[in-house]
């Protein structure tokens, strides 16, 4: 049997036993091409083939790329000890051309992002909606590879800034790599593919001084996006909690355009999918937000990075909101515009399966960087909606790739390849690694046998076949009527968010508005969009920003069926427990050690974790004697990182915090953010010292009951009743 181009996406053997079916498929085409049966169904042999790719360094010689054992790493050959160098030196030289050619161009748009290894499995058989291998399946586990990633920022920008988060999840499926490229909300800011050049100049750090990094809070944004009502929606979007994830966990994922499924009878249903997270929905809070972006660049992608370490291994279920082909017009908006989405109340979600990330890659760059999505990667069974922004897709992200990894054999980097083979005519170019056999480099052909050939479509034989559309129409450059309304979706979001959420968006607005220097944005983003969404907000606004009130919108209202979604807040997403929280707890010498010890049962009990922190990094010991390991000093682990704090009791412990700036900061600071607080035992002094109230999330005493209380306002997320209050600490 002639060796086959593996194809795997870098999965190391013992790791990824989990991941990988050992069931054997056999399809009529394997059987047909003779060799297939080895790729498809053997996963051994796909394992094996994927370690070629891996480099493990333990107990090896220094050797150069040629493979010669180097002798000495320190100095350069030189003519004499304190002579000149030698050009002959072709073991520097080597060195220091491979790492003056180290950094690739970065991505154009979300070049700032981090990735995990993982698995998908579906709940049942969907063959009535897709004959897509991997969602008929209940018992195969299909690999995956998922890249999460800001839009605006370079790769070396802050995780925690205002803007969308990329979802972008690679299934490598036994029939093909199927990328669904989604971002953390449902919308997108333009209509039609032509408008994202712009879009994107617009955002971008200002081409003159190329500030800011990472934020939208400029006038090129605002300029555009109020000269464009059709971004409305999105940017009311942007302007929420959502732009500010708590964690890469806890996002909810969207495919954003309609799709199709397809089912063996060709029978097609438009689809939009969902990503859904175990953990829940949650935000940072705005100051939080700011400061991690100062305090911890890598904030989101260490949380990722870490959750899968400790074996909390982040979980979403993938639903679909499904629309039967005859349904398309029956909604008061058009399902091909990706301004818009169909709330949950009129097309509630269908579940299909579960997606775990449980693996860290083994290497940034090789991995997460160099992976390379497209919306036009789909596999039999998934089709292609006429969203025109979708439709441009399918096209610019593997272009981009060629100029972005160096030429058209992309596909071939241990991260890309499928798990599927791929045999064709494609031949030479840059960075070729497979050595194709054969003379015959087209089809038809008859000197190698006629290979490779064709497949049929036939369900069974699973050769992609286009959804079968009838289109009859004129080529026109024109937006369809159906894409006008673009400010009854913004006004559905606003009116479905809780009053709190409500507050944040008027804050965000004034925020990015009130760093516009030209007052003409201001007020255009003010009159003609704020104020046909909402005219409270836009009057909130305007106030903030020193600007005339609105009296009315611009266009006419229409009037929705709906009114509000609730499935859009926020406050109706969260998971209702505390697993995978995080709680600080703030240790000096003579803390009690027995209240710590409790406190850790207990959130064990509950999959939460605690992490003590000292006035420096230095260990402690408790009020009973024991030594006790710091995890971080309160500085080196702020108080924007963690859920809640917990202060034990122990006399000499709480004296020392009570004089310590730093701790009485911390707590303050935590108080501010609206997260639950525990003062226990003599930590009941630490209210008067800091001139706080106890609230239903600020909880005196460290008894089972005190612990259940606390335990409840970390799940509630935050302390929102606080929110007013909480304004008159210095932050
Ligand atoms: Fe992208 N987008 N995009 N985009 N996009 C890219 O492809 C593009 C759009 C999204 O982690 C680029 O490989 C056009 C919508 C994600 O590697 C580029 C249009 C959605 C990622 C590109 C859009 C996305 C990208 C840059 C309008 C949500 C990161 C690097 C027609 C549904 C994927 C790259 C990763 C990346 C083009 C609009 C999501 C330039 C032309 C809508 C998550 O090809």
């Amino acid at each position: 049997m002639r060796p086959r181009s593996p194809g795997t996406p870098g999965v190391s053997p013992t790791r990824s036993m989990c991941l990988m079916s050992t069931k054997k498929t056999t399809s009529p085409n394997s059987q047909a091409a003779g060799t297939d049966t080895l790729d498809r169904g053997n996963s051994n042999a796909k394992l094996e083939s994927l370690e070629r790719f891996r480099s493990d360094a333990t107990g090896q010689a220094l050797r150069t790329n040629q493979g010669v054992k180097i002798a000495d790493n320190q100095n350069t050959l030189k003519a004499g000890a304190r002579g000149p160098s030698l050009l002959e030196d072709f073991i520097m030289r080597e060195k220091i051309t491979h790492f003056d050619h180290e950094r690739i161009p970065e991505r154009i748009v979300h070049a700032r992002g981090t990735g995990a290894h993982g698995y998908f499995q579906s709940y049942a058989d969907h063959s009535a909606l897709t004959k897509a291998g991997f969602l008929r399946d209940p018992g195969k586990k299909t690999p995956v590879f998922v890249r999460f990633s800001t839009v605006q920022g370079p790769r070396g920008s802050g995780d925690t800034v205002r803007d969308v988060r990329g979802f972008a999840v690679k299934f490598f499926t036994d029939e093909g790599n199927f990328d669904l490229v989604g971002n953390n909300m449902p919308v997108f800011f333009i209509q039609d593919a032509i408008k994202f050049p712009d879009f994107v100049h617009a955002v971008k750090p200002e081409p003159h001084n190329e500030m800011p990094t990472g934020g939208s809070a400029h006038d090129t944004f605002w300029d555009f996006v109020s000269l464009v009502p059709e971004s409305a929606h999105m940017v009311i979007w942007a302007m929420s909690d959502r732009a500010i994830p708590k964690s890469l966990r806890s996002m909810q994922g969207f495919g954003v355009h309609s799709f199709r499924l397809i089912n063996a009878e060709g029978r097609s249903h438009f689809v939009k999918f969902h990503w859904h997270p175990s953990v829940g929905t949650c935000s940072l809070l705005w100051d939080e937000a700011q400061k991690l972006a100062g305090k911890d660049t890598d904030f989101h992608r260490r949380d990722l990075w870490e959750a899968i370490e400790i074996g909390d291994y982040p979980e979403w279920e993938l639903g679909v909101q499904v629309i039967a082909e005859e349904d398309e017009h029956k909604f008061e908006f058009d399902i091909l515009d990706p301004t818009k989405l169909i709330p949950e109340e009129l097309v509630p979600i269908t579940p299909l399966g579960k997606m775990v990330l449980n693996r860290n890659p083994d290497n940034f760059f090789a991995e997460t960087e160099q992976v390379a999505f497209c919306p036009g990667h789909i596999v039999p069974g998934i089709d292609f909606s006429n969203d025109p922004l979708l439709q441009g897709r399918l096209f610019s992200y593997t272009d981009t790739q060629i100029s972005r990894l160096g030429g058209p054999n992309f596909h071939e980097l241990p991260i890309n390849r499928p798990v599927a083979p791929f045999h064709n005519s494609q031949r030479d170019a840059m960075h070729r690694s497979t050595i194709d056999k054969g003379r015959a480099s087209y089809e038809p052909n008859s000197i190698d046998g006629g290979w490779p050939r064709e497949t049929p479509p036939a369900p069974e034989n699973g050769g992609f076949e286009s959804y079968n559309e009838r289109i009859d129409a004129h080529k026109i450059r024109q937006r369809s009527e159906s894409f006008s309304d673009h400010f009854s979706q913004a006004r559905l979001f606003y009116n479905s968010m809780s009053k709190h959420e409500q507050e944040h968006i008027i804050a965000a607005y004034s925020f990015e508005l009130g760093k516009v220097d030209r007052p003409q944005i201001r007020e255009r983003q003010v009159q003609q969009i704020l104020a046909n969404i909402d005219l409270q907000l836009a009057r909130r606004v305007a106030e903030n920003l020193g600007l005339p009130a609105p009296t009315k919108g611009t266009v006419a209202e229409r009037k929705m069926s709906l009114s509000r979604s609730p499935a859009l807040s926020q406050a109706n997403l969260l998971s209702g427990d505390i697993k995978t929280r995080k709680v600080a707890v703030l240790v000096a010498n003579g803390v009690d050690g027995t209240a710590i010890a409790a406190l850790q049962k207990a959130l064990k009990a509950e999959g939460a974790h605690a992490k003590l922190l000292g006035p420096t990094s230095a260990a402690v010991t408790s009020a009973q004697g024991k030594v006790l390991a710091v995890d971080a000093s309160m500085e080196g682990l702020p108080s924007v990182a963690f859920d809640a704090v917990f202060v034990p009791g122990g006399a000499q412990s709480i004296k020392a915090l009570a004089g310590d700036g730093v701790a009485l900061h911390y707590l303050l600071e935590a108080y501010r953010h609206l997260k639950a607080i525990a003062l226990h035992g003599e930590a009941r002094e630490l209210l008067q010292v800091l001139g706080l109230e106890v609230d239903e999330g600020l909880i005196v005493g460290g008894d089972a009951k005190a612990l259940k209380a606390f335990f409840a306002a970390i799940a509630q997320h935050r302390v929102w009743s606080r929110e007013p209050r909480a304004r008159a600490i210095p932050a």
